[in-house]
Formats: structure tokens, C-alpha cells, sequence
């Protein structure tokens, strides 16, 4: 509230002040004077206010310097130490230059003001004045872009070996941390094996299974729902009926009792089987002559006990009250999904193992890894090799205490090390508020939960980090014994 009444006092103001210069002018126009007739007196003011202007700007800068100091929240990694550093140097060697070329600018801009008795020394050109603005800031911008790259190469530089590994798994919107377990080794993840027990697609024989059965079981409930469409079964049924016989078409539509129908089937099945003649007779006398010579002849007895077996079996169906009645439109889309789900599979098929250095198998890995929700530890003085990681859009892992930011892009792993330097008590003591935590943020905006998409970090003493992992359940062993 208080914000928009000194919102609203400035712009009154602006346009009052816009006001007025509008009535100076009229009324200097009244007076006869030309406008671009320019008094002494008006120079003077300019020049000054440009002095006033630059006190103005200074003190803003110099205020805001001072009540917000460098906007960063405490430091605890290593490396954030270096990159404060050099923040810090970039950060003041722009504002000397601030500083210098806007103090110039205006106190020029006042000095060298019209004056009708002074006249302009005509300065073209001036060899060693071009060296010296283009030699200096090209050293300035070199000092920069070294130190800057040396900072950048050291950060983002390979992990030691022995370095903690944590992948963090990002989607909409949360995170997932994960560690490797006793193996020391990650097991590899593929999409094709998320499923709701497995959100991070770790591929395992188990997981494996798990997810073949899961598209099978969604496979058949989908071709079921597709075997029982009313419309199929009813069509299926009259071609089925009108390959057997003919006439039943015509004369036995409407029966509804079939057991009248199913002697007549019988019948037929003997004609075929004595003689074609009686057969053809037979058929003749019903049909109106035409059509039916193809089936009646070549139909063995095997094929119509077939037929009729697959005609008991609909109207059974067509009974159960299981049917469903679905549009061409949606036959389409649920066979669309039956291809879509069998390409899933056979992707899961193709997925071939492979064994890490140590002749661990991948697929063996990921069992005793360690997933963990809701916030992750670390211990103090460890550097820690981070893998990033994405389900669905680009998120971005921000930690701000600790200096790191690394997006999380969906297909690309990324990467980023750091060693954590103060513990979460430490830093407790340090700020005086004994609920500080250290926090990962999504800073990608990345969906509309987004500003909810974070992980609390606790940085715990060595001996507190390993009490902490040895507690957290691996992902599959610890459920089979
Ligand atoms: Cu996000």
C-alpha cells in the first residue's frame, strides 16, 4: 500500500512537473521570446542540475551499496570462497569505472557549458589518447576473462577420485537423491523401466520384469476392452453366420432363440459331408439360387465346428454384460496405445547389460543403491560429485550457500563438484538462527509448482554422514532378505 501511494506521489509529480514546463514555455512564448534564444541564466541551471543529478546517482548507488551489501547468503564450499573472489573483483573494478566515467560525464557536461565568451578548441585527433583507451581496457578485459576462466576451469573441473557421488533425479516437481550404495557404482537407469515402484528407471533384472508385466497386464485389459466391442462382435457374429449358411441371414435374423439355429447348422454339417447334390439342393431351395456354392462345397467339418465353436463363444460374450460399445475414433486411439505399449516392450527386450570395470554387472548396480526424498546429507570437508538429472523439462539445481547451480536437462546427464565447508550446525551458530537449513531450488521456471520444487541439504559431521547413509534402506536388497 505504502509502495503504490509513493508510486502514485512520483508520477503526479512527473506529469506536474511536465505541466509546468508546458506553462514556462507558453508564457515565454507570450513574451515574444524565440525558443531557441537561451539566457545565461538557463545554462547555469542546467549545468547545475546535471551536478545535482550525478549527487543524486551516486548517493542511490552508494545507499542501496550499503543497505543491501553483496546479496549472497553466507558461504560454505571451497570453491565458493574463489567465487566470491572473483564476483567481488569484477564487482568493484565496475563500479571505479562507473564511478570515473559518470562523474566525467556530468561534471563536463557542467564545466564545458555555453559560454558566449569562450570559444571550442578544435581537438581532431590524438595517436597516443586512442592507444591509451584502447590498451587499457583491453588489459582490464583480458585480467578479467583469465581470471575468470581459471575460476570457471577449477569449478567445473573433474571430481577426485574419491569423491562422494550423488545423483540428484529431478521432475515436476520434486527431487530425488540417490547414492550409489557399498558397490560404489550407480546402476544405470533407462526411462523404459520407470514405473510407479521404480521412479528413477533403474534397470535391474527385477525392475525389468516388473515393467514387461505391467505393459502386458495393460495390453490385455486393452485388447480385452477391444474384444468385447459390441459393434466387432455383432458383425464378426453375421459374417461368421453367413458363411456358415447363407440364408440364415435372411430367414434367421431376427430369431432370438437359438437353439432352433443350431440345428439347422447341424444339418447343414451333414449335407456337406454325404453328398453335394442334396447339399446343393438344400441350399438352392432357400437362397434364390446364388452365392452360396463356394462355401457349401469347400468347408470341411473342422472349419464349420470351428465357426460354430467361435459363434457360441460371442453370443456368450455378447450375454456377459462385459461388452463395451466404442466409436472408431477410440478403437483407433486404444489400438494406437496396444502398438505403442508393444514398442515399449521391445524396447525393454533390447536392453543389453554391461559390466563396470570391477566385472560388476549394471544391471546388479543399481540394487543397493540408496534413493532419498524430502532432503539429503553430506559430510563436511568431502567433495561431493554430483550427477544431474531429468524426467521431464529442464529444471535448474540451485545451492546457493554453496556457490553451485547446474540445470537438470531431460536425456543429458550433467555434472557438478563441489566440498561442503561449514556443517548445518555450524552455520546455525554462525547466523544465530537455530533453523537455518541449506536448500537446493529449482531455478528453471519449469511449471506451475515450480517455486515449491526443493530439497533441503544437511551437512552433517563425517561420523553423523555415515550413521545417516547406513540407515537409509538400499533399493532392492534390503526387500529380498
Ligand atoms: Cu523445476
Amino acid at each position: 500500500m505504502m509502495k503504490l501511494l509513493i508510486l502514485l506521489v512520483i508520477v503526479v509529480g512527473i506529469i506536474a512537473v511536465a505541466q509546468l514546463a508546458k506553462v514556462y514555455r507558453l508564457s515565454a512564448e507570450l513574451r515574444g521570446k524565440r525558443q531557441e534564444d537561451i539566457s545565461e541564466a538557463d545554462t547555469k541551471l542546467q549545468g547545475t542540475l546535471w551536478i545535482v543529478f550525478m549527487v543524486l546517482l551516486f548517493g542511490t548507488t552508494i545507499f542501496q551499496m550499503v543497505r543491501y551489501g553483496y546479496c549472497m547468503p553466507p558461504v560454505a564450499s571451497e570453491h565458493g570462497v574463489e567465487y566470491d573472489m572473483l564476483m567481488k573483483f569484477n564487482l568493484y573494478l565496475i563500479l571505479f569505472v562507473y564511478f570515473l566515467v559518470n562523474a566525467l560525464l556530468f561534471i563536463f557536461a557542467n564545466k564545458y557549458r555555453y559560454d558566449k565568451n569562450r570559444k571550442a578548441y578544435f581537438f581532431p585527433h590524438d595517436n597516443r589518447l586512442e592507444l591509451v583507451w584502447t590498451i587499457i581496457p583491453a588489459l582490464v578485459m583480458a585480467v578479467i576473462i583469465i581470471y575468470g576462466l581459471r575460476t570457471w576451469i577449477d569449478m567445473t573441473g573433474e571430481a577426485k577420485d574419491d569423491a562422494i557421488k550423488v545423483e540428484l533425479y529431478s521432475k515436476q516437481f520434486d527431487w530425488t537423491a540417490r547414492y550409489p550404495g557399498n558397490d560404489g557404482e550407480f546402476g544405470v537407469t533407462d526411462f523404459n523401466t520407470i514405473t510407479s515402484t521404480n521412479p528413477l528407471g533403474i534397470v535391474t533384472n527385477e525392475g525389468v520384469d516388473e515393467a514387461m508385466a505391467k505393459i502386458d497386464e495393460k495390453i490385455a485389459s486393452l485388447s480385452k476392452e477391444l474384444e468385447f466391442e459390441r459393434g466387432h462382435l455383432l458383425t464378426e457374429k453375421a459374417n461368421l453366420e453367413a458363411q456358415l449358411n447363407p440364408t440364415y441371414h435372411v430367414h434367421g435374423h431376427d430369431h432370438e432363440d437359438h437353439s432352433e439355429d443350431h440345428d439347422d447348422v447341424h444339418g447343414h454339417d451333414d449335407h456337406a459331408e454325404h453328398g453335394d447334390e442334396h447339399g446343393d439342393n438344400h441350399f438352392e431351395g432357400h437362397n434364390d439360387g446364388h452365392g452360396h456354392d463356394d462355401h457349401g462345397h469347400e468347408m470341411s467339418s473342422e472349419h464349420k465346428a470351428h465357426i460354430v465353436q467361435r459363434i457360441h463363444e460371442i453370443e456368450e460374450m455378447l450375454n456377459s454384460g462385459k461388452t463395451t460399445i466404442l466409436t472408431d475414433g477410440a478403437i483407433e486411439v486404444k489400438e494406437d496405445k496396444i502398438y505403442r505399449l508393444q514398442r515399449h516392450k521391445q524396447r525393454l527386450i533390447e536392453l543389453e547389460p554391461f559390466n563396470f570395470e570391477n566385472e560388476l554387472s549394471s544391471w546388479d548396480a543399481g540394487k543397493d543403491d540408496k534413493i532419498v526424498k524430502g532432503e539429503f546429507h553430506l559430510p563436511v570437508d568431502q567433495e561431493v560429485d554430483f550427477v544431474f538429472r531429468s524426467r521431464d523439462v529442464i529444471h535448474s539445481a540451485y545451492m546457493p550457500h554453496f556457490r553451485a547451480q547446474m540445470n537438470a536437462v531431460p536425456g543429458i546427464p550433467t555434472r557438478f563438484k563441489f566440498t561442503p565447508t561449514v556443517t548445518t550446525d555450524e552455520m546455525r551458530a554462525q547466523t544465530g538462527d537455530p533453523e537455518f537449513d541449506y536448500i537446493l531450488l529449482c531455478n528453471k521456471v519449469c511449471g506451475a509448482a515450480h517455486f515449491n520444487m526443493a530439497i533441503k541439504i544437511i551437512i552433517d559431521t563425517p561420523e553423523d554422514y555415515e550413521a545417516w547413509l547406513s540407515e537409509q534402506k538400499e533399493y532392492l536388497t534390503e526387500e529380498e532378505k
